[in-house]
């Protein structure tokens, strides 16, 4: 077996060896501004090593990371992947009962969370109803928690072959599964992308993106790390705050979904001059509109480079650095990776311009979900692609172009939403006899989650239903809107045709 230091952290020394007071991080958040460096971010990753080993964290076992955007959460997940761990990011606004279902299947060892007062009864919760350790932390005070002692790093062995990191994904039915990454397929994606978008060591990401999924965690920070940049970390999005960062000139990259580059149109003036200094803004998660795209090029000046990917295979495709960037289209696929076109049930190769599902092979793709070998089996075809479940074409230049989901799948804002989560938990409220959520086109969040309910009792309201899935949902995933209606459309399988379902015009 070969087994080497971790990959992620060979990278973080060799920058820090070269460069020692080189910024890796500018975090500025509500408590101030703070920097480090690639030394110090070394040192500070084998000191909270030290301190997941203390909590009782061993090699390989998983290690929940659910806190608010802060340094804490870059120095957890380093540690956990440096040491032979497993980081595992969860979004700190998922309710008591969704990280419950989390951390059993994911068995992990410890789930780190705030010390913030909404998350004290989520903690009182799960320290009774699951057999991880739950650990508090301010994380504005995490170093103060840190011992002296650091894990000698350079001593631990790890097969590039094993699991770096676990994202959950949800599937069309059931619950949600934990994708697998390697350190192998994580590097061999950053080195795809530091290729195909120019990274290198004198650029200076604008980091605003959550931390607990593939687009902020590994396209954008780990994309700075792996480079040697620098990133400027904002403990949240705010249009304002990115515009006035932007215009600044300290940054030259930002990374962002469809929302935000709408917000950002939203409070932009003429920004060509202001944004000279840009190399480059990527967009990607959920499809920009081309409304958008030319909105962004009249307003700064720069053609966006949409990029498409998913959990399991990180990024796949992207318009090129230098060359046409085409609006509505994902580009073509990065080096190394192989994307295509079949039909979804004979995987037949489709020709240009024929739609059929987007498949991919290459050293990116994830290796399996967590203890699930029938749906890892399931998710690839027999002669070894991903399926990915989304529909598209390629035209005679090689250019993906995302026409459609053959999954059940709502994107709101850049965050998946999975209908058939949310009509489970609107079909435990009484008054609920029926109910299908579906996507409604929605100019803020590309699409919103809506929902038809077929109602057994008089008098219960639309705000009654959305507050009762909010107790046992993220607020994100909660419906905006709850239309009631006599019946639904149901084809003669008794299956319910979504698309029938129509919203009356308000
Ligand atoms: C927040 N809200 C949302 C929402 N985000 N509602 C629907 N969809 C969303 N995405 C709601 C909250 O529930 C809350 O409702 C209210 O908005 C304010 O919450 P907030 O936290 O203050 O929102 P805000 O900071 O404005 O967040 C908007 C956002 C955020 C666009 C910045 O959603 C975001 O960071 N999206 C990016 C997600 C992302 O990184 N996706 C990558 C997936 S990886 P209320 O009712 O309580 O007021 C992937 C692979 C790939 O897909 O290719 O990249
Ligand atoms: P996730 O499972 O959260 O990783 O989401 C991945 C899904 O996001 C993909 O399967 C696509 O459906 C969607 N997606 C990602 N990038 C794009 C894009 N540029 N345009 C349209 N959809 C996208």
């Amino acid at each position: 077996m070969e087994l080497s230091t971790s990959m992620f952290l060979d990278r973080l020394r060799a920058t820090a060896e070269a460069q020692p007071g080189k910024i890796a991080i500018e975090y500025r958040g509500g408590a101030g501004t703070e920097r480090i460096t690639y030394e110090t971010l070394v040192e500070r990753t084998a000191r909270t090593a030290a301190w997941l080993a203390e909590q009782g964290v061993d090699p390989g076992d998983r290690v929940a990371i659910c806190l608010p955007k802060t340094v804490a959460c870059f120095q957890l997940h380093l540690a956990a992947c440096s040491m032979g761990a497993v980081s595992l990011p969860l979004n700190p606004a998922y309710s008591a009962a969704e990280l419950e279902y989390l951390l059993q299947d994911s068995g992990a060892k410890v789930v780190v969370g705030s010390l913030q007062p909404d998350w004290e009864e989520t903690a009182e919760y799960l320290g009774t109803a699951v057999a991880t350790t739950v650990i508090r932390i301010d994380p504005d005070r995490f170093g103060e928690l840190l011992s002296r002692r650091a894990m000698d790093l350079s001593s631990v062995q790890i097969d590039p072959d094993q699991t770096a990191l676990m994202l959950y994904t949800s599937g069309t039915t059931g619950q949600p599964k934990g994708a697998c990454m390697s350190h192998r397929s994580l590097t061999a994606n950053m080195d795809m992308l530091g290729e195909a978008w120019g990274w290198s060591s004198h650029d200076v990401l604008l980091h605003a993106l959550p931390l607990f999924h593939v687009h902020g965690l590994l396209v954008a920070l780990h994309g700075a790390l792996h480079a040697g940049a620098s990133s400027v970390v904002h403990s949240g999005f705010n249009a304002d705050r990115t515009l006035h960062d932007l215009r600044s000139g300290e940054c030259n990259v930002f990374m962002g979904v469809p929302t935000m580059y709408r917000r950002l149109l939203d409070v932009a003036g003429d920004e060509h001059a202001a944004m000279r200094h840009i190399r480059l803004l990527t967009s990607g998660s959920d499809r920009l509109p081309v409304e958008s795209f030319r909105r962004i090029e009249e307003k700064f000046g720069f053609r966006v480079v949409e990029r498409y990917g998913m959990t399991e295979t990180g990024i796949m495709t992207s318009n090129p650095l230098n060359g046409d960037r085409v609006a509505g289209q994902v580009g073509i696929p990065l080096p190394g990776v192989e994307v295509r076109v079949a039909d979804p049930d004979t995987g037949l190769a489709s020709r240009p311009g024929v739609v059929g599902e987007f498949q991919t092979r290459g050293p990116h793709v994830f290796s399996g979900y967590w203890r699930d070998p029938e749906k890892t089996a399931r998710a690839f075809t027999d002669d070894g692609w991903f399926r990915t479940g989304d529909l598209g074409r390629c035209d005679e230049h090689g250019r993906l172009e995302i026409k459609g989901r053959m999954k059940d799948l709502i994107i709101s804002g850049g965050l998946n939403v999975y209908p058939s989560e949310v009509e489970q938990a609107l079909a435990k409220h009484p008054a609920v006899e029926q109910c299908a959520v579906v996507g409604v086109p929605d100019a803020e969040w590309g699409e919103s989650v809506s929902a038809f309910v077929v109602s057994c009792a008089r008098g219960v309201g639309a705000r009654e239903l959305i507050d009762y899935c909010r107790q046992s949902l993220a607020s994100y995933k909660t419906p905006k809107r709850v239309v009631f209606v006599e019946s639904l459309p149901r084809n003669a399988m008794g299956k319910v045709q979504k698309a029938k379902l129509l919203f009356p015009q308000t």
